[in-house]
This record gives structure tokens, sequence and C-alpha cells, in this order.
């Protein structure tokens, strides 16, 4: 057998110096999966390093992602060439891209954004799906396996649950988690507040058990042996040793998440036999490294015009227009009302099944108006499957689906209740962090959702995703807008997107006045005078009422400008110029009208014309709910005349 050790120490040296350096980071971990790393690495690991997006490779996710540097030690070892000697020693400095935490970098090797810990596990989950998918779609004949390593952190994360429940009943085989199993995090030992069974935890989720010691190399390579064929998830938990080497660091928590200081360095050294400087790697260990994935390119290059015949999402926008031109015959002249959810499941009705393209929710299938009735149910039976039942896992769902977005192999959406979007908010932060693409659909948008009460109805949660940096909120009024706002969405392909959708019954008002091919995210739905004395800023169903109460005020000698605003996140990307001339007015009075928290507006204009709501709900019929905030024609009306009087 190979001799591990002193390759696992060329890990572990890079990681201590490189935190030394930076004078701070997180030493601990890489020192303790130092061993398992290498094995894995070196006997294991389906990669290219001169092709790191190969896209038959298999995927490395950190998700303890504070032992960062092990994986740009990794990285840099394997011959990864955008994570060069400068980066490691640039580790945590402006402008490098060996960031804190691991930063999605795909030609880099990095395959996610980890650092919240939770997250990692459950976008492996997501990727080992869309490879699954990938592998039953074109029959490949290896599909292409996820190893994700994780600490007592992820696991205590509740995250990690809905994850492991969801891989366990789908039976992802191609899925390895490895555990560190330290006994230590921040605070001290986990006995102060950890004492699962984690073995019999991951058992009663289906999944496939094992568990050994995570520095003995022997042991290490026997367990991943036997991952490797299976037909569930595998859990290795190995039992480790934070800090490994280090004399009066190791299994202590003071080697976590601070250098170990010069005076332990060198201690550290005498203990593990390593007699290099700093950064310096001896060349045969560094050759070692640099050739462990020449094992490789037999299954490179075997599989190198499979790989070519995977086109992803090359094609996809060719193939969405079409979709587009198709659904917009059908609809142009689309006259009833109908509740935007359902305008929605038109929409999905169009896509096709080879498109690249699939989508789920969590256990409101019937409620989002998620699933086209073409699609099939996606199982262990039928990993092909265009539609997930993703069962009650909200903030899992759209962590997988940032696996799954991340792989660019697939564009993907989901839906829940607007007002869950809470539950979400990490995972949909991060993919915006990360300029993926992931779509998730939100029904029931406001208290128009009427008898299920405040718990059910959004109020703030809107404007919580208007505040997510490099993201896109839509909220449209009827039918042809929902198709607007679908098809950017699905054009947009760095940046997540968030499809606001009424429960309620909505009339067709943008039919005609919408350019589908040049949406800009608002515009003038309804003008009752050429010449306007105020403009009326609206979004979803407040539009129609925006223009009832227009003509209410029409009849007192007052025109108004409706503006159509389904995102704001798009309108505020256009030119200031336009921005401007859309919204101007000849009292230069701008109302907003939103059933929705008030704050975000205030940019559009001053407080007392934003008219919405910043308390919460009512558990009553729809109509009496916007009666009791006030969100009437009469009663907007008469505030509108008393503020321009
Ligand atoms: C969601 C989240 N909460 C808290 C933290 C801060 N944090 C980083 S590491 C850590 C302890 C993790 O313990 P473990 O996974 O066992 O890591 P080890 O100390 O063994 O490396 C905590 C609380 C975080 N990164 N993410
Ligand atoms: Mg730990």
């Amino acid at each position: 057998m190979k001799n591990y050790t002193n390759l696992a120490n060329c890990i572990r040296f890079l990681s201590i110096e490189a935190v030394e350096k930076a004078k701070s980071g997180h030493p601990g971990m890489p020192m303790g999966m130092a061993d398992i790393a290498t094995v894995l690495f070196h006997d294991f690991l389906v990669h290219n390093p001169k092709d790191p997006e190969w896209v038959l490779r298999d995927r490395f996710v950190l998700s303890n992602g504070h032992g960062s540097m092990l994986l740009y030690s990794l990285l840099y070892l394997a011959g990864y060439k955008k994570i060069n000697l400068s980066q490691i020693k640039n580790f945590r400095q402006l402008g490098s891209i060996t960031a804190g935490h691991p930063e999605y970098e795909p030609d880099a090797g990095v395959e996610i954004t980890t650092g919240p810990l939770g997250q990692g596990i459950s976008n492996a989950v997501g990727m080992a799906l869309a490879l699954k998918r990938l592998s039953s779609e074109k029959k490949l004949k290896r599909t292409p396996k996820v190893y994700v390593f994780c600490g007592d952190g992820c696991l205590m994360e509740g995250i990690s649950q809905e994850a492991i429940s969801f891989a366990g009943h789908l039976k992802l085989d191609n899925l390895i988690l490895i555990y560190d199993n330290n006994k230590i995090s921040i605070d001290g030992s986990t006995d102060l507040a950890f004492s699962d069974n984690s073995n019999l935890r991951f058992k009663s989720v289906n999944w496939n058990v094992l568990f050994g010691d995570g520095h003995n190399h022997k042991n290490i390579k026997d367990l991943l042996k036997k991952v490797q064929k299976t037909s569930q998830p595998s859990f290795i938990n190995f039992k480790t040793t934070i800090g490994f080497g280090s004399p009066n660091k190791a299994a202590k928590a003071s080697s976590h998440g601070s250098p170990l200081g010069s005076d332990e360095i060198v201690l550290t050294k005498k203990e593990l036999n390593w007699n290099e400087k700093p950064f310096d790697i001896p060349s045969n260990l560094l050759k070692n490294w640099r050739d462990s994935s020449k094992r490789n390119n037999k299954i490179y290059t075997q599989t190198k015009k499979a790989s070519s015949k995977i086109r992803g999402l090359k094609d996809f926008q060719k193939q969405a227009d079409r979709i587009f031109k198709s659904a917009f015959r059908q609809f142009k002249d689309f006259d009833s009302p109908q509740a935007t959810r359902k305008s929605s499941e038109a929409v999905l009705h169009f896509i096709d099944s080879n498109m690249p393209l699939f989508g789920g929710s969590a256990d409101l299938t019937g409620s989002n108006n998620t699933k086209g009735k073409q699609m099939s149910i996606l199982s262990h039976k039928n990993y092909s499957g265009q539609y997930v039942h993703y069962g009650v896992r909200e903030h899992g769902m759209a962590a997988i689906m940032n696996g799954i977005a991340a792989t660019k192999l697939y564009k993907t959406y989901s839906g829940t209740f607007l007002s869950f979007a809470d539950y979400m908010k990490p995972s949909l932060r991060l993919a915006s962090l990360m300029k993926i693409d992931p779509i998730q659909v939100f029904t029931h948008d406001s208290i128009g959702l009427g008898e299920d009460g405040p718990t059910h109805q959004p109020i703030e949660q809107i404007n919580m995703l208007r505040l997510i940096p490099n993201s896109y909120v839509f909220r449209p009024c009827d039918m042809m807008e929902t198709l607007a706002c679908w098809k950017t969405a699905l054009s947009i392909e760095n940046a997540p997107s968030f499809i606001c959708l009424s429960r309620q019954n909505l009339p067709q008002i943008s039919n005609k006045k919408i350019d589908l091919d040049s949406f800009k995210g608002a515009y003038i739905i309804n003008q009752t005078s050429k010449i306007s004395d105020i403009t009326i800023i609206a979004t979803g169903s407040e539009v129609s009422l925006a223009i009832e109460t227009a003509d209410l005020l029409s009849k007192q000698k007052i025109n108004s400008k409706i503006v159509s605003m389904p995102s704001s996140s798009l309108f505020e990307k256009q030119k200031s110029s336009f921005r401007k001339k859309l919204l101007q007015s000849k009292l230069d009075q701008i109302f907003v009208i939103e059933a929705g928290s008030t704050m975000y507006w205030n940019k559009y204009t001053k407080t007392e014309n934003i008219f919405g709501i910043d308390e919460f709900g009512a558990s009553a019929p729809a109509k009496d709910v916007f009666n009791k905030f006030g969100l009437t024609p009469k009663n907007l009306s008469s505030k509108i005349m008393k503020r321009i009087r």
C-alpha cells in the first residue's frame, strides 16, 4: 500500500502555514481530515485537474466549509491551475479565490459555496440527484459520485435531516457522506450539546452505514472501497482527531478556528517529522500528488465521446423561446379571471419532457400548481422523471435545488407558499451569492389567500426576497404577465428568481400591452388620460385594485397613470431615463399599492403615499381582509385625494 502519511502531511502543513500567514482561519479540520482526503483523492475520486468541469467527474463537496484550506490544499496539490501557490499564500485576502470559506468556482474545482453549516450536505444531495437523472436519461455506464465531507456542526443543523431523509428515500446510491467525527465543535466537546447516535440516525433514513478510524489508511481505503457499489446513499462515520499532530492542541477546540502559533507549529513539525520551510512541498511528494489523478486518464478518454454529447443547458434558451411562442399564441386572447398560480401551471404544461428542466413542490403540488400534466414523477424507479415530490422540506428543497443548479446540467424550479420562503432563506441567499439560477414559485402571495389566516398570509416575505442582492422577484398580475415573468426567469443564468403568485382569481388586464421580448419589469398598464396628474405603482393582485382606484379618481378630475411593476428587480436594472419617464407625472406624485410591508417602496416615494400592510393579516374571506386593511378602491381614492389636495 502507498505511504499516505507524508502525502497527508502536505495538506496539514499547507493548511497550517496558510492560516498562520493570514492570521486567521481553521487549521484543526484540515489536520484531522487530511488522511481521509488523501486516500480519497489518490485512489477513488474520479476527476481531471486539467479539465475541472469535465461533466462526468465525481463531485467533492466540503460541507464543513470552515476547513476551506483542506480543499485549497487538495486542489493545489492535485494540480488545479487556478489554485496555485500564490493563491494558497493569499488565503483569505482581497481578490484571491481562496476565500475564507469556499466560494463556487467550478473551473477552479470549487463545486459549491459552503460555510453555513448543513448546506453543503444538502447541496450534495441535489448534485447526486442531478447526476442520477443524467445517468438515467443518457444511459451512462457509470454514474458520477458525490463525496461530501461534514463535521459535527453539519449534522446538528436541522437542514441535514431534511436532506438525508430525502436522499435515503430516493436511494441516491452515488452519494457518499464522510463524517469527521472528532467530537469537538467551537464551544468545546460535543458532549455539551450533541448526543445523537448518528449511525442509527442514518440507518433509520435508509442509508448504508459504515464506521472506522479516520487516521488508519488501510481502514479508510477498505471502507471507501465498500461504498463503490451499493444501492443506498452511504454514510461513513470516521473517528478523527481535530488538529491531528499538534502536541498541545490536538483533540481540543483551540485548534478549530485560530492559527496554531509559531511555537506550536515548530512542535507539530517535530511530531509529524516534517522539516520543510513554510509552503515548501518536497518535489517527490508534489509529483506523487500531481500524478495521483493519472489513474483516471483512461476513463476520461473513454468517456470523451459520451461527455461531448451532454449538452446540459447549451440549447435551453432556444427550447424555451419555442415554448413561449406557442404559449403566447394560445393565451393572447385569454380573457377569463384566473389565479396567477393557475396561469403559471398553464405555462408548465408546455414544457417538453426532453427539456433539461425539472421541478417540484414541497408537498403543495395541487396548491402551487407546479406540475405540468405531461411530467412524470421522479422516483427511485424513474430517475428521468420531471417532477419531484420534495415532501414537507422547504429548506432542504432550496438547498437541494442549489446543488442541482450548480451542476449546470438542468434548470430547476419548485414551489411552496410565499409565507414559507422564510424557511428557505439561507439557501436562497446562497443561490444569489453563487450566481446560480434556481427558480422558486411562491404561491398564496398575500392576504388574498383569505381564510388560512395570518400564519399563511405573507407580509414581509416579498420584501425580504427583494433585499437579497442579485436576485429577481416577480409578482405578475395576470396570465400575460405570468408568461413574461416565467420567460424572463428561465432566461436568467446568473441569479435565482422568485415568482410570487396569487391564490385568488384575478382579471386579465395586461393583454396586448406587454411585449414578451422586451419586458423591462414595469410598464404603463392603464392611463385615465394622456396627461397624468399622478402615478400609481402596483404589483400582482393590486394592479386591478389600482385601476379601479384610478377610475374613481378620474371622476374627481384626477388622472392617473398606472404602472404595473411585476418585477422591480428587473425595472431597477433599466436605464435611468426610462425609469424616470415611466414614473413621472404632472403633480410629481407617486403612489404605491401592494398588499405587503411598505418599507421597500420608500425608495420610490414618501411613506404616506404607500398603501400596504405593516402588521399581520387576519383569518377571514379575502374580501373582508382587504377591507380591514383599507385596500379598497373607495378608501384608496379618498386617501389619495387627501394627499394631493
Ligand atoms: C449555520 C452556521 N452556524 C454557525 C456557524 C459557525 N461555526 C463554524 S464552525 C462551527 C462549529 C462546527 O463544528 P464541527 O462541524 O464539529 O467542526 P470542527 O470544529 O470539528 O472542525 C460553528 C458553530 C456556521 N458556520 N454556520
Ligand atoms: Mg467537530
